[in-house]
């Protein structure tokens, strides 16, 4: 019979996780598999449809967002979706094979009427169609937090982003403790905590291990991690980043399988400009969840046909 695994840890520091995230690379890579055979089906691929409610014109001035309204991109303002036309896309996406549906909004915070109350009908009818629902809003408060759980909502995505060192080099208009509180009213709702960050924006090595070291420090930890490489936007402060290496995505996928065990990590925005070894590396590398469909929010994403394909390839299963 195989051993139990230890149980998630919560106390890791930086200089601990500094030095797994260093480790050379096929150590790395053997020490992720462990935790991952240990605690996941090794061989199921998570797929997820993303789709923007409410795109564009955003009061933040997030450095990488092509949605701020503070920064001079093809996106602009766009009026919020009717509940119809999201559920048709929802069916879709589950007849194409995904089991869920995220759906984002260019939101500082939640405000409290009509086009709240829209995204809670919109959630009853995601999960009315058989998928798990998650939003991404901004920031909440605890009663619209449980308005959300009442409505049946999974998951909430609410990104770290970044270390709290290097945040205020990203974005001016919230804290990051911002992030931590809303986080916490998710939590306390019952609602499954989805957050991660974004990799390439010119943040450290510890920038990075910090940021999972915050969230490994959450007790329970995320039910799931979104890894994003950085996609540059042009007319962004951030939109001449140069690629960030694959191969740097790999080693931050890999930490974040060892520190956050249980989490599901997400292989998320940046797959498009991977080749398919870089992502069959990732998905080794502990990955077990893709954004699945040609657009993520308002930049592309690899085509269906390539990743059912990728997938047949390295004979991996969806879920
Ligand atoms: N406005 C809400 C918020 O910020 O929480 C929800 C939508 S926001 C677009 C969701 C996440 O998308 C961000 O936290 C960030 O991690 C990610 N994101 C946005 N633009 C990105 C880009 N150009 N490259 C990679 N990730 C990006
Ligand atoms: C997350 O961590 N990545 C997704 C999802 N959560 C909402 C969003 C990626 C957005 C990439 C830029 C865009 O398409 O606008
Ligand atoms: Fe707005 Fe979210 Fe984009 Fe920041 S990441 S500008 S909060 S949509």
């Amino acid at each position: 019979m195989r051993e139990e695994p230890p149980p998630p840890r919560h106390d890791w520091t930086i200089e601990e996780a500094l030095a797994l995230y260093q480790e050379p690379l096929p150590l790395l890579l053997d020490r992720a598999r462990a935790v991952h055979r240990a605690w996941h089906r090794p061989d199921e691929v998570q797929l997820c449809t993303l789709l923007s409610v409410k795109t564009g014109g955003c009061p933040e001035d997030c450095a990488y967002c092509p949605q701020s309204s503070k920064h001079h991109t093809d996106v602009g303002p766009e009026r919020m979706l009717d509940v119809d036309e999201v559920v048709s896309r929802a069916r879709e996406a589950r007849a194409a094979g995904s089991s869920r549906f995220c759906m984002g909004a260019a939101w500082r915070e939640v405000k409290d009427g009509p086009a709240f109350e829209r995204v809670l009908a919109m959630v009853r009818g995601v999960k009315a169609q058989g998928l798990e629902a998650c939003c991404t809003l901004g920031m909440l408060t605890d009663e619209q937090a449980r308005a959300l759980k009442a409505a049946g909502l999974d998951a909430y995505n609410h990104n770290l982003d970044t270390s709290r060192e290097f945040y205020g080099e990203i974005i001016t208009t919230r804290k990051f403790e911002d992030r931590l509180r809303t986080l916490e009213s998710v939590r306390r709702a019952g609602i499954g905590v989805c957050c991660g960050g974004i990799i390439g924006m010119g943040e450290s090595v510890r920038d990075r291990v910090r940021m999972l070291v915050t969230l490994a420090r959450l007790d329970p930890h995320p039910e799931s991690v979104p890894v994003n490489a950085l996609v540059p936007v042009e007319g962004t402060p951030l939109g001449e980043r140069p690629p960030v290496d694959p191969l740097e995505l790999v080693r931050c996928i890999a930490a974040a399988r060892v520190l956050l065990p249980r989490s599901r990590v997400r292989l998320s925005a940046g797959r498009a400009a991977l080749s398919r070894e870089a992502q069959a590396l990732c998905l080794y590398a502990g990955a077990n969840s893709i954004f699945y469909g040609e657009r993520l929010l308002t930049t592309p994403n690899p085509d269906r046909d390539d990743d059912a394909r990728l997938l047949k390839d390295l004979g991996l299963r969806p879920a």
